[in-house]
């Protein structure tokens, strides 16, 4: 069976499993500390980066857009619309909800791996301008599930979990997104069981 490697708060993570729970693929979740930078990681991904899923044949796919893409291709286009008006708004939707992690975690990281007196909170106050943003963005064009989960509705939901996590008074200005996110997890408890924690 597949394994991936994987942390419970991850974004990219969670956003890998639903992608492959939505696809119906079944995977071993194994739980990775990157900061340990252990052998297994080291050895699928010079990156040192999660999510990572490692194949029965050995082969290592990353990042988590090219798992969803593999999970998407694996099951006939269960991760993707196939119609490409519905494909293009769904990656796009997939890409600013990363970039929105990718904010979110820069933040993250300068707080944990620079020493206190170097940390520099206008880059901090940058990354939370660009999560701000993202998020505004969705708040005033709330994407539809009446067509069926797609990946940029994973990868949103898992944005929108992380920063419950790490930042949470950012979403106080989001509460079309918040009733979104009821909306995602009651018709998907199975995935909703995947969020960031
Ligand atoms: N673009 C990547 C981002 C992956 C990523 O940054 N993962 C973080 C965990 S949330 C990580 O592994 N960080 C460890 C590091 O950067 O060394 C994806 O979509 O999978």
């Amino acid at each position: 069976m597949p394994r991936l490697l994987y942390s419970d708060p991850s974004p990219y993570s969670a956003k890998a499993r639903m992608g492959l729970t939505l696809a119906n693929i079944a995977y071993e979740s194994v739980p990775t500390d990157t900061s340990a930078e252990p052998a297994e990681l080291m050895g699928s991904n010079p990156l040192g980066k999660i999510p990572v899923l490692i194949l029965d044949d050995g082969r290592t796919i990353f990042d988590s857009g090219v798992i969803l893409r593999y999970a998407d291709r694996m099951s006939g286009n269960g991760v993707f619309p196939l119609e490409p008006d519905a494909r293009l708004e769904a990656e796009t939707m997939e890409s600013l909800a990363n970039g929105i992690c990718d904010a979110l975690v820069a933040m993250v990281y300068e707080r944990r791996y620079r020493p206190e007196e170097k940390v520099h909170q206008d880059w901090i106050d940058r990354q939370i301008g660009k999560a701000e943003r993202g998020f505004a963005h969705f708040e005033g064009d709330v994407p539809s599930l009446e067509n069926g989960l797609h990946g940029g509705h994973i990868a949103l939901r898992s944005a929108i979990g992380y920063a419950k996590l790490r930042k949470p008074d950012i979403l106080q200005g989001c509460p079309k997104l918040g009733e979104w996110a009821d909306g995602f997890d009651s018709a998907r408890p199975d995935l909703a069981a995947l969020l960031p924690k």
